[in-house]
């Protein structure tokens, strides 16, 4: 074909104006804020690329799917038509719907693990790390050693490292490791897929042990875009046949169907094993409901059937991975540090790399994401040093991009603001850290910025 421009492959029907504030008034903002973004209200926010969770634009086939939604408290036919979606993709025995991913994650933790137990995963996200930590299990992050470099491009960076995990299973004993999980594409580490050669390898090992295999689903069709994209052997398949034999690999899966689900809230946790499954519907009706809701409106469980399937369609996927990298690229090119390659649904800045002079117990990510803000009103999230403590190997600012929500000369905004706080980076000051809550500390912690030159005083 001629034509090489990737357009939005859907014409708008419904805006939602946003504001502009002035660098003054963001300035402010900033500091009542205690430099936390997360502390800041969306009106004051321009481009809110803080997470792709739940930001995402329905479709008039979801909307129309949400008149449908029943209501009834058991046995609701939103529920059936929910399950049947999530079955005909992922084929698990069970689909227990939650409110949204750490809610499933909550139940399947508490349901297999105890203190004293070691859950191996390429990389936790945050809730998922703190769910298992909050019943006593260790969580181990066991990604390939490539995943660490952020400027190394490599197809399948998301991998998990396969000998490390046969290594850590022999050390501690198949009984300490209740399961092994992988998360598709993985977040922490830039948005970067796992391969189904690895799937089938991690899985090799945990059959081995009688070990079962979860995988954390949340991007689970841009995984399957990435494979079929990069993996030899797959260029042929749809991405739907993809996600199947991903799913064919694994016992259970948790789903925060905000991401790939396309819903604004939502996801399910599921299962084979049938004395699992009665287990964890015994919790679910504890805090999140009826097996045939979970927390969810019926409108949202028709939101969700709908939503998997549309993720999974090849135009959409297409659009979706060519313009984040569009933004990775065009930063990239001017000598902006990100991690390579682009991610599925965010963009990465290595912030150690943009601010070599603010040391990680500065919070470089936290210091560059506040600096984002002020220059152009966008807000994105640290994934570092505040997100993980002493478990973070990188400081990385996420610019993630919510789907079917901004247009192109959206995104050329924002490359345009990254730049301009590019060519100031040398006179960016670190952080110090004045609140912190026991767990999940970054949703509300507070700082106030270093002393300016020198940045550090010569005595304590
Ligand atoms: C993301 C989020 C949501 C979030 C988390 C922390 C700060 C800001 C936004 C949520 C995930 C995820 C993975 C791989 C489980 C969850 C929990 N991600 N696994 O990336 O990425 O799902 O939010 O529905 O509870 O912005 P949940």
């Amino acid at each position: 074909m001629a034509i090489k421009t990737i357009i939005e492959p859907f014409r708008i029907k419904s805006v939602e104006p946003i504001r502009q504030t002035t660098r003054e008034e963001r300035r402010r903002l900033l500091e009542a804020a205690g430099y936390n973004l997360f502390l800041i209200p969306s009106t004051d926010i321009l481009i809110d690329l803080l997470t792709d969770s739940g930001t995402g634009a329905m479709s008039t086939e979801q909307w129309a799917a949400m008149m449908r939604g029943d209501e009834s408290y058991a046995g609701s036919p939103s529920f059936t038509r929910f399950r049947d979606s999530v079955q005909a993709i992922f084929g698990f025995k069970h689909v227990i719907p939650t409110h949204q991913g750490r809610a499933a994650e909550r139940i399947l933790f508490s349901v297999m693990c105890k203190k004293g137990d070691v859950v191996p995963n390429n990389t936790h996200f945050d809730t998922t790390r703190a769910n298992c930590e909050f019943v006593g299990a260790e969580a181990v992050d066991l990604p390939v050693p490539e995943a660490s470099q952020p400027s190394l491009v490599h197809p399948f960076k998301g991998n998990m490292d396969t000998a490390k995990l046969a290594q850590l299973i022999e050390r501690v004993g198949a009984k300490r490791v209740p399961l092994v999980m992988l998360t598709v594409t993985n977040n922490s580490g830039g948005g970067q897929p796992v391969s189904m050669a690895n799937i089938r390898a991690v899985k090799e090992i945990c059959a081995r042990h009688a070990i079962p295999l979860y995988i954390d689903a949340c991007r689970f069709a841009e995984n399957s875009y990435f494979i079929k994209q990069r993996e030899p052997g797959y260029a042929g398949k749809t991405p739907r046949a993809i996600a199947q034999e991903m799913f064919r690999h694994a016992d259970g899966c948790t789903m925060s169907a905000k991401k790939d689900g396309m819903a604004n809230i939502g996801g399910f946790l599921c299962t084979n094993d049938d004395a699992v499954a009665q287990h964890e519907r015994d919790l679910l009706i504890l805090t999140e409901g009826f097996p045939t809701y979970g927390g969810l409106a019926g409108r949202d469980l028709e939101a969700i059937a709908v939503g998997l399937n549309e993720a999974l369609e090849e135009d959409y996927l297409n659009y979706r991975i060519v313009s984040t990298a569009y933004l990775g690229d065009h930063i990239a090119k001017e000598g902006v540090p990100i991690v390579q390659p682009p991610g599925g649904h965010a963009i990465y800045i290595d912030a150690r790399a943009f601010l070599p002079h603010v040391a990680p117990t500065e919070f470089p990510g936290v210091a560059l994401a506040g600096e984002l803000y002020v220059e152009g009103g966008i807000r994105s999230v640290e994934i570092g040093t505040l997100m993980f403590g002493e478990h973070a190997t990188m400081d990385l600012v996420r610019l993630a991009i919510p789907r079917r929500v901004y247009t192109q000369s959206h995104i050329d905004y924002v490359i345009e603001v990254i730049l301009e706080v590019w060519k100031r980076r040398e006179a960016i000051r670190g952080l110090v850290l004045t609140h912190q809550a026991p767990f999940l500390r970054h949703f509300t912690a507070r700082f106030r910025p270093l002393a300016m030159a020198p940045a550090r005083p010569a005595t304590p």
